[in-house]
């Protein structure tokens, strides 16, 4: 029989092409057949769109093609993996970055213009995939182009949300959502796997039954649904392999709900029945606050059950016990969210598997490492009770286990100091009994990893400080990254091919630490002269996006100085704004020659608010009042321009990053956990204007302080500047714009009334008041900087030079040496 089989398929395999061929011509014949029979158009009339999905299958072909043999290989190989578990990947574009990856860029150029297209035309028409919120999504996405390009044995693991985040519509200067439906055009950078399913259970009892002598627990589930996986190859660049990024789909369950067609009752049955995919239709737009939302811990529950299974099936595959399973398996939390996976894995190694409690749990204790994203202890995340019971019966009592025998062995080790009991303990006994998913985390966690140096400290003295004196050991940091080839190589193509022409190599684009080799260039002419008409190039795509979007047009000569991020108070984008409104208002009151030394400016912000975040919403509005009042204003001139740029996501990042002269990172000290975006500016040569908060601390010690604006309190100083307050009677420049806004200067005197509260009158929680002096003077520091050209451009020269620490490459290199324990498996070309 094995005989037959093997025959047959050698025969299927003659029959193929065996790998498809790369040449522009084989290119060509590969798109407009798809153009043909995949998307169903005359090859002698399409459009960009019809061409880009011709295009992106024939990508697509060649993606599956690596993807198999890579997935044959670690199947043979039997590596330990490691499993990323996260609610939230944004993934953006895919097109440029898989023929990036794939090493066949040119080729496609050159193949599409004999079609006569132009690649990046055709990669415009793309839509971003945006499963996820902001700077936690966007650094899984970053880590999975890493784990690919690094040849680690790895699989994504997350949600197939059928809306992602909302679209920001801006009508008179406020945002509006509007819904994402992304798949509405189709989506040729997933498989779907019918045959990957798995059933997953909710609601119902929980029952004792007597098996073989023996008490053990059954879950009598109340409702149950399908999981159908959608895989998504995530191809690494410069090497063959090619990782699975799975994503989870809710469908009706053929096997629960037959009993509800013999009622009668049939068009209500399959009503009811598509009911099921409510779980994975919408992403949660709250960027770090859930309110203990049913649906939510049903989408947690949802992915982490599907994945846990899968995981499961594969190692049973292999294995006929599970002696092995910490030597194969590693298990990553991104944040809390999917911490159910905790209690999951333990109901099925002891209910299903038939596991000893302690066994099992020797094993959970080995298997699960932790990150945690946040800074502030508001941000973490609480389950009720009562909902977790109604929802998720067992898991609940597998929580209460693991919590009772935590505080037994807790009291041996500190004795009956109930303050520190109770606070260490998993569930809180307040107004609201809940489950505190971080202290599970960590009590379950063999590793507690934070993101920056100065979280982790945070975590140490303030956050975690109880469970860090009870285990030093776990607790790690790991800065965190992002990647080059979406950063550089992708969004920044006349940059890329400049740093390779210096550093006579591409190999920087996976050993970037080869970025240093740039220092040495720094002051050199030629090089400046070539870098800054990269920079001019850049700078013109974007002023031509401001311009179509806008109608503003804006002075290539200006200093292009740019804050994009998700609005929040803590980021202080209204500092930035009171900073404009200060700015506005020195102009006027100058005469025609101090007019005459000001810098232009062009300042430009983006960013989404949480639909239910009032005050975030203030600000975007204060945005366009100020914008309004300022870019009609002949005075002013070019002198300064305000943009707010409307629906910022990946690619629009892809485009405004690399045009920045100038970026802003300007958060409170010690509330930005780490920060992404200000490394994707440094890789770009843009200077930074930032607080000494997460990330950035680092990044002064690669480039040096004198290549960058800091300003304002350091981490240890907030809590003494918050006690004082603000004197408004000292800080005369920050009372002034304050009041010009509440005097109604930008209108909407009534509704601005509460977003000024919040700085003024004692409150100011976020202390712009405080930091507004010194934050005038990095502004003018800045300035002064940019009159003298080779110095910017100098300095620009070293961010990029010094960005090399914050790849996303050394980020996992270090999670998989120090976390996971996981080791290259590299697929053979
Ligand atoms: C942190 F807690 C959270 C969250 O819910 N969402 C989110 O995007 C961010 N984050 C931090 O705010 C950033 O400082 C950090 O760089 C990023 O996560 C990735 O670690």
């Amino acid at each position: 029989a094995f005989g037959e089989r093997r025959a047959k398929a050698e025969r299927m395999f003659a029959l193929m092409d065996r790998f498809l061929k790369n040449d522009p011509i084989s290119l060509q014949k590969d798109i407009l057949n798809h153009v043909e029979y995949t998307v169903a158009r005359s090859r002698f009339s399409f459009d960009d769109f019809e061409a880009y999905q011709g295009l992106s299958h024939s990508v697509r072909d060649r993606l599956i093609e690596r993807w198999h043999d890579t997935q044959l290989y670690f199947k043979r190989k039997d590596p330990k993996r490691v499993y990323f578990l996260s609610l939230e990947y944004l993934m953006g574009r895919s097109l440029s970055n898989s023929v990036i990856n794939l090493g066949i860029r040119d080729e496609y150029a050159e193949a599409l213009s004999q079609l006569g297209f132009e690649f990046e035309v055709l990669a415009e028409q793309e839509g971003d995939a945006a499963l996820g919120n902001g700077g936690l999504a966007r650094l899984s996405a970053c880590q999975m182009d890493s784990l690919a390009t690094l040849d680690y044995p790895a699989w994504g693991y997350g949600l197939r949300y059928q809306y992602g985040l909302f679209r920001q519509l801006i009508l008179d200067g406020f945002q509006h959502e509007q819904p994402d439906y992304w798949l509405n055009f189709g989506n040729p950078w997933e498989i779907e796997r019918i045959h990957v399913t798995y059933p997953v259970k909710f609601y119902g009892t929980v029952e004792e039954e007597l098996l073989n002598g023996k008490k053990c627990k059954v879950w009598i589930p109340g409702e149950m649904v399908e999981a159908v996986a959608y895989d998504n190859p995530i191809p690494g660049y410069g090497t063959r392999n090619t990782i699975t990024l799975r994503l989870w789909a809710a469908k009706p369950s053929d096997q629960y709900d037959m009993e509800s067609y013999n009622t009668g009752d049939y068009i209500n049955a399959v009503v009811n029945r598509q009911k099921a995919e409510t779980i994975s239709s919408v992403l949660y737009p709250d960027d770090r606050s859930h309110q203990g939302k049913e649906l939510r811990l049903k989408q947690q529950y949802f992915f982490v059950s599907a994945s846990i299974q899968d995981i499961i099936r594969r190692f049973k595959d292999a294995h006929d016990n599970f002696d092995e399973f910490q030597e194969k398996v590693a298990l990553q939390l991104n944040d809390t969210h999917p911490s159910l996976a905790i209690s999951e894995v333990m109901r099925v190694l002891v209910d299903e598997e038939n596991l000893d409690w302690s066994r099992a749990w020797g094993i959970v204790c080995k298997i699960f490492s932790f990150t945690t994203h946040t800074v502030l202890a508001e941000g973490l995340e609480k389950i009720p009770v009562d909902l977790l019971g109604s929802l998720l019966p067992r898991h609940l009592e597998i929580i209460y286990d693991i919590n009772f025998n935590f505080v037994e062995e807790l009291k041996k080790r500190i004795g009956m100091d109930y303050n520190r009991l109770s606070r260490m303990s998993i569930v809180e006994d307040g107004a609201v009994k809940s489950i505190r998913s971080a202290n599970l985390s960590i009590v379950c966690s063999h590793t507690v990893n934070g993101v920056s140096r100065v979280h982790f400290e945070l975590l140490k003295t303030k956050l975690f400080k109880d469970f860090y004196e009870l285990w030093p050991e776990k607790f790690q940091y790991k800065t965190n990254g992002v990647t080059q080839r979406r950063w550089i190589v992708v969004s920044n193509p006349s940059l890329c091919g400049l740093i390779s022409k210096w550093l006579g190599t591409e190999a920087w684009i996976r050993n970037v630490d080869l970025l240093t080799g740039l220092r040495e260039y720094a002051a050199n002419a030629d090089l400046q002269q070539e870098w800054k008409m990269v920079r001019k190039v850049n700078k013109m795509r974007l002023a031509e996006y401001i311009e179509a979007m806008s109608g503003l047009k804006v002075c290539l000569d200006a200093m292009f100085d740019v804050q994009i991020k998700r609005i929040h108070e803590y980021k202080r984008q209204l500092l930035n704004i009171l900073g404009i409104i200060h700015r506005y208002d020195c102009i006027k009151s100058m005469n025609e020659s101090d007019r005459r030394k000001v810098v232009p400016r062009v300042c430009i912000t983006g960013g989404k608010a949480a639909p239910g975040y009032e005050i975030a919403k203030k600000i975007i509005k204060l945005c366009h009042a100020v914008a309004e009042k300022i870019n009609n204003d002949n005075d002013v001139g070019d002198l300064l321009k305000l943009v707010f740029i409307p629906d910022y996501n990946v690619s629009v990042a892809e485009l405004v990053i690399p045009g920045a002269d100038l970026s802003q990172h300007i958060s409170t000290a010690g509330h930005e956990a780490s920060g992404t975006g200000s490394m994707k500016f440094l890789m770009n040569g843009s200077l930074l204007l930032a607080t000494a908060d997460g990330s950035t601390v680092e990044i002064i010690e690669e480039i040096g302080a004198e290549n960058l604006f800091l300003f304002g309190a350091k981490v240890d100083e907030v809590p003494m500047l918050r006690e004082k307050g603000t004197d408004m009677r000292v800080n005369l420049q920050f009372a002034r714009v304050v009041r010009m806004i509440r005097d109604g200067y930008f209108g909407f005197q009534d509704y601005f009334e509460s977003l000024c509260d919040t700085v003024d009158g004692g409150s100011d929680f976020y202390l712009l008041g405080s930091d507004f002096g010194s934050y005038l003077e990095a502004q003018a520091a800045a300035d002064k900087a940019f009159v003298d050209q080779e110095k910017w451009t100098r300095m620009s020269i070293l961010s990029t030079a010094g960005s090399g620490r914050f790849s996303s490459d050394r980020t996992i290199q270090d999670y998989a040496e120090n976390t996971w324990g996981i080791e290259r498996c590299r697929c053979p070309f």
